[in-house]
């Protein structure tokens, strides 16, 4: 699939152990919402392992594909292929970009920048978009950094006025047009959505 920025506006990432429901259910209330992009990322406390993680998210790709969406895999490259994956975001502690790009010359490939350092060290040539966060507290992520603010984004724009950025962490529907105010080309949420009473109107509103 073709990468373009607008797919980054509602980016919505999502395992198994975010969600008190079917995964299947969520997701497909999410994508008929209007979310532009999904990350699969079963990972950490109860996530799925092996053959079941395979499974699931052989069948939430096939969503994705049904309402042309992008479907992002985080970190696993192994998993990306395997499902035939739009793109893979991974973070500054994953596989180097350089080699991702070299093994995926045609996926999306996103990257986690948290810090000047990892905005200096990085091959921005390389990917096509940065996810940059926590912006705000989380406690989705157990091992999450601490919250850079919105300040972060603006630091990143005036640098690279181009880059495609969606930002992350403790993006709600409450504070996310504060996150597209600041620069970002768009959100991206996990309990925004899997703790929304109203996915329709979280997402509408995110
Ligand atoms: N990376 C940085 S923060 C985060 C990830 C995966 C979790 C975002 O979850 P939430 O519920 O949208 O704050
Ligand atoms: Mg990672």
């Amino acid at each position: 699939m073709e990468f373009n920025r607008e797919q980054l506006r509602k980016y919505f990432i999502m395992g198994s152990q975010n969600c008190h429901r079917d995964p299947h259910t969520v997701l497909e209330e999410a994508l008929t919402a209007g979310i532009t992009s999904f990350q699969f990322r079963e990972k950490g406390t109860g996530s799925l392992n092996g053959e079941e993680k395979i499974k699931l998210g052989k069948s939430l790709r096939e969503q994705c594909r049904k309402h042309d969406i992008p479907f992002f895999i985080n970190d696993n490259i192994e998993l990306a292929e395997e499902l035939d994956a739009d793109g893979i975001h991974v973070g500054q502690d994953d596989m180097p970009v350089k080699e991702v790009r070299a093994k995926f010359p045609d996926k999306i490939i996103g990257l986690s920048i948290s810090t000047p350092q990892e905005l200096d060290q990085s091959p921005l040539d390389l990917v096509d978009y940065i996810g940059v966060g926590p912006i705000f507290a989380t406690a989705t992520k157990e091992d999450a950094k601490q919250a850079v603010g919105l300040e972060w984004i603006h630091t990143i724009r005036s640098q690279f006025p181009d880059i495609p950025v969606v930002a992350i962490g403790g993006i709600q529907t409450d504070n996310a047009s504060s996150v597209i105010e600041a620069g970002a080309d768009g959100v991206s949420f996990i309990t925004a959505v899997t703790e929304a009473y109203n996915i329709k109107e979280a997402v509408d509103k995110l």
